[in-house]
């Protein structure tokens, strides 16, 4: 059977995770024998989107470029996965529609979290007035009212919240179920509890 496109969107702060999370996502797709195209926020921004900024306008754009890509990919099979903050609910949607074979992600973290994290140093700059316009500090983030998955990175490993998704993936039909995964399956007794208990709580199990 030839593999169903879809695009798996991850949305979420700044730090919350996406990126991480989307490549423990690809590897375990890539050793499942599925074609996978990712389009990251920082890297989208240093070509599809080279000269973009941070405005409502530009960042609507970003999100828009990226929906069209991934759109192209979708239509074309492949297991397309976008990680962006995409921090505004109609663009989020209108990409949605547009695309159709649509699985949205809502990579949540308390701003606390992520600013604890801060693994580029820019929340810091955000929080001392440096840069303007940063999401979650002087700019919003509207979050997802009905995205497929929520992982919660705060009080799971990356490897759980990764696990959730492929798990959400199978359960929505566009991959195939498999007893086990071939590259998360490093958690332990409790760990596989709590993505049981996870699971349970999106209505998946
Ligand atoms: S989006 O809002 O258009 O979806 P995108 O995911 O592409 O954002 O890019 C976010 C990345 O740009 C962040 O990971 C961060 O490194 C960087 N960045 C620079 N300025 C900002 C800002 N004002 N707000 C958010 N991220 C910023």
């Amino acid at each position: 059977m030839e593999q169903q496109g879809f695009t798996l969107w991850l949305t979420g702060l700044s730090c919350s995770g996406k990126t991480t999370i989307s490549q423990i996502v690809s590897n375990e797709l890539r050793a499942r024998g599925l074609k996978i195209e990712v389009l990251d926020g920082d890297v989208v921004r240093t070509n599809l989107s080279k000269g973009l900024g941070f405005s409502k306008e530009d960042r609507d754009l970003n999100i828009l470029r990226v929906g069209f890509v991934a759109k192209l990919l979708t239509r074309n099979g492949v297991a397309t996965i976008v990680a962006a903050i995409s921090p505004y609910r109609l663009v989020r949607d209108q990409v949605r529609l547009d695309i159709g074979n649509f699985v949205e992600v809502f990579v949540k973290c308390p701003i606390e979290v992520c600013i604890d994290r801060d693994v580029k140093g820019l929340y810091k700059k955000a929080l001392a007035g440096e840069i303007k316009n940063y999401t979650g500090i002087d700019d919003p983030y509207e979050e997802p009212t009905a995205p497929e998955v929520v992982v919660e990175t705060n009080i799971e490993t990356p490897q759980q919240s990764a696990a959730i998704v492929i798990k959400a993936l199978e359960h929505l039909g566009y991959i195939k179920p498999q007893g086990r995964s071939l590259t998360t399956e490093v958690y332990s007794v409790e760990e596989e509890e709590a993505v049981k208990k996870r699971l349970e709580d999106l209505g998946y199990l």
